[in-house]
């Protein structure tokens, strides 16, 4: 189970430690949904949000009232410089993920900055760095990982339970934004990035991939889709689609569908992985068992298997039977996260490295399409 009082041992000793004792002190930047779902985990786990902001003084003062929180800022940079603030989750649209995460750094805050890092790899690298060099905690919600029984699928792996990797697929399928009336921050550019579908949800899929089975994308091949050309009247030039195919380092090969158009489909992340002794299946959407294929033996491994890791256990908050979910996921992130802070080595923590990982991968991504080759993710990551 978690442990609480790693994550109480923040912030004491300041003034705000008087009127929050032994508190995580979070600001949160962003109102809308992200920004929601990392206050809920900030204080699951005994910590405050001592502020909020967004874009406007009413949408902050709204979720302050609405959520809980100390203050609601007009200036998220006031916020994100204040004394009582000991951590800033960056929860806006893409494009401010860099300004605020390094204003947060250059403050002495350690930062949770929501992924996509940033809308490019060279931005993404200079947080990176930005963070290695303050020595400061730095965390991008790849929140999926923290699901036990994707844990329990890593651990598999790395016992060598289903011998060598030698092929992976799945997918990660979403139809909120099938119809052309549909619109996002999204799907502009200047906002979301250049990358929209594969830097939103494909990012999670090879976070994914290279989590569970710890090996590494080499190469990649990949063709972009849209269904919609244009949306609320305006041309669209990010993709709703992309399919995948890649090798990885350890002598693997895979493919994954990444769709934001897939009528029926709302978060369906898919990774099976097949070992020369064993397949393993995970599935988002029915996070409490894993799929374990074997010739003569397949089945379902649920988290009361006798056998189970230790690090699934240590994410597994209530009795099987009793479902974990998104929410607990990123519970589990943000009281990792504070174990980080101090100064503990929680396993699986993804960090800036993971995001800016990220970020090359979908670099190779988009190049691949856009010049119709093979592209090797070392030709994009300098
Ligand atoms: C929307 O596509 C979205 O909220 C993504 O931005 C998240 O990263 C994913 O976890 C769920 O879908």
């Amino acid at each position: 189970t978690m442990s609480v009082s790693k994550v109480t041992s923040i912030g004491s000793g300041s003034d705000v430690g008087a009127t929050v004792p032994n508190a995580y002190r979070a600001a949160v930047i962003g109102t809308g949904f992200m920004g929601r779902v990392h206050s809920h985990a900030v204080r699951a786990h005994g910590g405050a949000v001592v502020g909020v902001a967004g874009s406007s003084r009413e949408k902050a003062e709204a979720f302050r009232s609405a959520n809980g929180v100390g203050r609601a800022h007009a200036d998220a940079l006031d916020l994100v410089r204040s004394d009582d603030v000991d951590v800033v989750h960056v929860c806006v649209p893409n494009h401010l993920h860099a300004p605020l995460t390094l204003a947060a750094l250059a403050a002495g805050k350690h930062v949770v900055c929501e992924k996509p890092l940033a809308t490019d790899a060279a931005t993404a690298r200079e947080m990176t760095s930005a963070a290695a060099d303050a020595g400061l905690v730095a965390v991008v919600p790849f929140a999926y990982r923290f699901h036990p029984m994707a844990r329990e699928a890593r651990a598999l792996v790395a016992a060598g339970a289903i011998g060598r990797v030698g092929l992976a697929h799945g997918g990660y399928l979403q139809d909120w934004l099938l119809y052309p009336q549909e619109d996002n921050w999204r799907v502009d550019p200047r906002i979301g990035g250049p990358t929209r579908a594969f830097g939103d949800i494909g990012s999670h899929w090879c976070d994914m991939l290279e989590f569970v089975t710890g090996d590494r994308i080499t190469a990649v091949s990949a063709l972009t889709g849209r269904f919609n050309d244009v949306r609320d009247g305006r041309p669209v030039d990010t993709e709703d689609l992309v399919t995948l195919q890649f090798t990885t380092a350890g002598g693997a090969v895979g493919s994954a569908v990444i769709s934001q158009v897939s009528p029926g489909r709302k978060n369906s992340l898919v990774l099976e992985v097949s070992g020369t002794e064993g397949s393993l299946r995970f599935d988002q959407e029915r996070p409490e068992t894993l799929w374990a294929g074997g010739r003569g033996r397949t089945g379902i491994i649920s988290r009361d298997a006798p056998d189970l890791s230790r690090d699934a256990a240590r994410l597994a908050t209530t009795p099987v039977g009793h479902p974990q979910g998104y929410q607990d996921c990123f519970n589990a992130l943000v009281a990792d996260t504070a174990d980080a802070v101090s100064g503990g080595s929680p396993e699986g923590l993804p960090v800036f490295a993971d995001g800016l990982r990220a970020a090359v991968i979908a670099e190779a991504v988009l190049l691949s399409a856009r010049e119709r080759r093979w592209v090797d993710v070392s030709e994009v990551d300098r």
